[in-house]
C-alpha cells in the first residue's frame, strides 16, 4: 500500500508533558512515525512524499482565527518574552460556562486556553510545519485514494489499488474546528474525509479505532448527514478524552443518525472490542458509504503505556481483513499508539491485513 510520509513531522519534537503533576518525556514522540516508516520500508512498500496542499481543506474543516492562532503562535509566544524561545507554552486559563470565547483576548497564554481543550498538547518552534505537513499528507493520500478509485463525480478508473495509508503525527482526532487537544492540532481524518467528498465521494464513513474518542471529528461533522462518524473507545466516563464519546451522542440537525459511538470498559478484552467492530462496520454499511477513513490509533495495543485494551500484534491483521471486506476506497490515517518500537508491526499488520 502507497504509504504518504513525511520527514517534517520531526519539527514536532516537544521534550515534556505533565502527568500526575510531574513533567515526564512526551508519549507522543517522532520515533514513532520512525519506526513505521522503518517497518512498512522493510515490507516493501512504497513511501510518498505529500504533493498536495491543504491550505483550502483546512479553511473547510477549521476556524480562520484558530487556523491564524496556530499559524502564529510561536511567534507570539517569542514576542512575549525571547527566553520563551527555550520554553514549552502551557495553557492555564479556559473559557468553561459563563465565560465568554467569542472574544479573542490579547494575551498569549489567555488566548492559548481559548484555543486548547486541555494542557496535554505541547507547542514547540516546528509544530505549525510540522502539522501543516501532516495535513497536506492526509490531502494527498485522499486525492491518491479518489484518482484510483473514482468520485461519483469523476469518470471511475477501476483499479485494484483503492487505498493508501497516512504515517502522520502530530495525531488529529482530538483537534476541532476551533482547539488542539490531546496531542493534536489540526484534524487530519476530517481534511482527509472533506477532501473525498470535496473529489466526489458523496457519502464518507470516518471509523476511528483509536482507543480515545475522536472528540474533534465527532464534533467536526455531527450536524452533517454526508458524513458518518463512528468510535470504539474506551468509556470517557474513565478515559480521556472525559467530556465526549457516550453512546448518546447521535448526531444533531441534519446529521441526527449520523453519528454513533461505541464506548467499552477499560480493561476490555480483544473478544469484546471485535464485537464492537462488527456493530461499527455494520453502521458504515447501513450508511451505504462510498469511502472510508480509518483513524487508525494503536493504542488499543495490549503493552500501550497510556491506555487498557488488550489487542495483540496478530490481532492487526483481522482488523486489516474486517476492513477490507468493507468493500470501500479507504484512506488510513494514523492518530495514537505510545508502544512506539511495536507500532510499526502493528500499524504494518493492519495494511497486510487489509490487501490480503
Ligand atoms: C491522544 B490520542 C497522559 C495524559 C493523557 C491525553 C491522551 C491523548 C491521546 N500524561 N493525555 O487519542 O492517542
Ligand atoms: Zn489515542
Amino acid at each position: 500500500m502507497i504509504t504518504f510520509f513525511t520527514p517534517q513531522h520531526n519539527l514536532h519534537a516537544p521534550e515534556y508533558e505533565f502527568f500526575r503533576g510531574e513533567r515526564v518525556a512526551c508519549f507522543e514522540s517522532p520515533a514513532r512515525a520512525d519506526f513505521v516508516r522503518a517497518e512498512l520500508i522493510e515490507r516493501g512498500h512504497e513511501i510518498r512524499e505529500p504533493n498536495v496542499d491543504s491550505s483550502a481543506v483546512l479553511r473547510q474543516v477549521h476556524s480562520a482565527r484558530y487556523l491564524a492562532f496556530l499559524e502564529t503562535a510561536w511567534a507570539q509566544w517569542v514576542a512575549v518574552d525571547a527566553g520563551n524561545a527555550a520554553r514549552q507554552p502551557f495553557p492555564s486559563v479556559w473559557p468553561v460556562r459563563t465565560l465568554r470565547s467569542d472574544v479573542e483576548p490579547q494575551n498569549f497564554t489567555a488566548k492559548l486556553g481559548l484555543y486548547s481543550m486541555d494542557n496535554g498538547t505541547p507547542m514547540v518552534a516546528g509544530t505549525w510545519a510540522a502539522a501543516k505537513a501532516g495535513a497536506d499528507a492526509a490531502v494527498s493520500a485522499a486525492v491518491y485514494v479518489a484518482g484510483v478509485a473514482g468520485g461519483s463525480g469523476e469518470s471511475p478508473i477501476k483499479s485494484a489499488v483503492k487505498a493508501a495509508f497516512c504515517a502522520t503525527r502530530p495525531p488529529g482526532h482530538h483537534a476541532g474546528a476551533d482547539f488542539m487537544g490531546g496531542y493534536c492540532f489540526l484534524n487530519n481524518a476530517a481534511v482527509a474525509a472533506q477532501t473525498l467528498r470535496n473529489q466526489g465521494f458523496a457519502k464518507v464513513a470516518i471509523l476511528d479505532v483509536d482507543y480515545h474518542h475522536g472528540n474533534g471529528t465527532q464534533s467536526i461533522f455531527y450536524d452533517r448527514a454526508d458524513v458518518l462518524f463512528v468510535s470504539i473507545h474506551g468509556d470517557p466516563r474513565t478515559e480521556y478524552p472525559f467530556y465526549l464519546g457516550h453512546a448518546d451522542e447521535a448526531g444533531e440537525g441534519e446529521g441526527l443518525g449520523f453519528n454513533l459511538n461505541l464506548p467499552l470498559p477499560a480493561g476490555s478484552s480483544k473478544e469484546v472490542w471485535f464485537t464492537a467492530l462488527a456493530s461499527a462496520c455494520e453502521k458504515v454499511k447501513q450508511f451505504g458509504a462510498d469511502a472510508l477513513v480509518v483513524s487508525l490509533g494503536l493504542d488499543t495495543f495490549e503493552d500501550d503505556p497510556i491506555s487498557t485494551f488488550a489487542l495483540q500484534s496478530a490481532d492487526y491483521l483481522e482488523l486489516g481483513a474486517r476492513l477490507k471486506l468493507l468493500g470501500l476506497p479507504t484512506v488510513f490515517i494514523l492518530e495514537g499508539g505510545y508502544a512506539a518500537k511495536e507500532l510499526g508491526l502493528n500499524a504494518g499488520n493492519v495494511l497486510h491485513g487489509f490487501e490480503e
